[in-house]
């Protein structure tokens, strides 16, 4: 696994770079959920793909980017990944990030070993999850990132982050926003979900939902790319993440690599809130 994690850092490092660089223009293509791809998309899939490309023990990697399963070798790793989140944030200089999923045998939560993510942001930051939750800061001179702390929710936050069109809502989840108001939570949305899941995560509490909508029932973040590697940093920082059924986002079983589904991923305190609304 060390030199997974040795071409995730390095991916950061020319991902960083890539984005000081280069022009934020639309590509000629669409991925597999119909969005405009644009070039730096398409750039920092290439980045990630080359640098797992070297490592030895990979199996294939999946990607948001890619339509299929890209096969690399006999090993016994699988990555899925999102290399740009929050592409729609870049043209405006806000937070965006990359995602990572590390899988035995099987793209299935059950099977994730390890998962991480960066934050290209006024700093870059990597927090990878093995056992704990560990934070790394890039050293920009040295271009090497420096363990900072390990994150670990309370058992309750002060913060919400939610998405999707608001008029699409279920009664369930507009009740479930006005209850964390009610009760003095303060908005925190900026539309990328890697930074408005680090902010919960370094905020040590909170929550973060995208629930299914009217005309979205299964809603829009990508189980493998999005959904699966932040379930479990949020289980192995001592929060929870579950969908709209309450059952454990990691028990989900998607039927294709870019499948998505409605999720909450927050401390103890705020899933309870979520049972109160969803539970039958
Ligand atoms: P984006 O489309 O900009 O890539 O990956 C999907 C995502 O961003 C997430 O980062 C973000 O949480 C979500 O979409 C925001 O969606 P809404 O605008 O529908 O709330
Ligand atoms: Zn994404």
């Amino acid at each position: 696994m060390k030199e997974i994690f040795e071409a995730i850092e390095k991916s950061a490092i020319e991902i960083a770079d890539a984005i000081d660089r280069d022009s934020f223009s639309y590509s000629e293509t669409h991925n597999a959920h119909g969005d405009h791809q644009l070039e730096l998309d398409l750039e920092c899939d290439k980045i990630i793909e080359d640098n797992f490309r070297s490592v030895s023990n990979l199996r294939g990697i999946s990607s948001e980017e890619k339509d299929g399963f890209l096969e690399l070798g006999e090993g016994e790793y699988l990555i899925s990944y999102d290399p740009l989140d929050g592409s729609s944030l870049v043209d405006v200089n806000l937070s965006v990030g990359s995602i990572f999923g590390i899988y035995k045998n099987e793209f299935l939560g059950k099977n994730l070993i390890a998962s991480a993510y960066v934050v290209y942001g006024p700093r870059v930051e990597l927090v990878i999850a093995v056992d704990e939750v560990k934070m790394y800061r890039l050293h920009k001179e040295e271009k090497k990132f420096h363990f900072v702390k390990n994150l670990k929710l309370q058992e309750k936050g002060r913060i919400t982050a939610t998405g999707a069109t608001q008029n699409g809502w279920s009664e369930k989840h507009r009740n479930f926003v006005r209850d964390l108001f009610d009760g003095g939570y303060r908005l925190r949305y900026s539309g990328g979900m890697v930074p408005d899941l680090h902010q919960i995560l370094l905020k040590e509490g909170g929550i973060f939902s995208y629930p299914s909508t009217t005309d979205r029932q299964k809603a829009k973040l990508r189980l493998l790319f999005e959904v699966f590697p932040f379930a479990h940093i949020f289980e192995k920082a001592g929060g929870r993440a579950v969908t709209e059924e309450l059952s454990r986002v990691l028990e989900v079983v998607p039927e294709n690599l870019h499948d998505t589904s409605p999720c909450f991923f927050g401390s103890k305190s705020e899933i309870e809130v979520v049972e109160k609304y969803y539970g039958r």
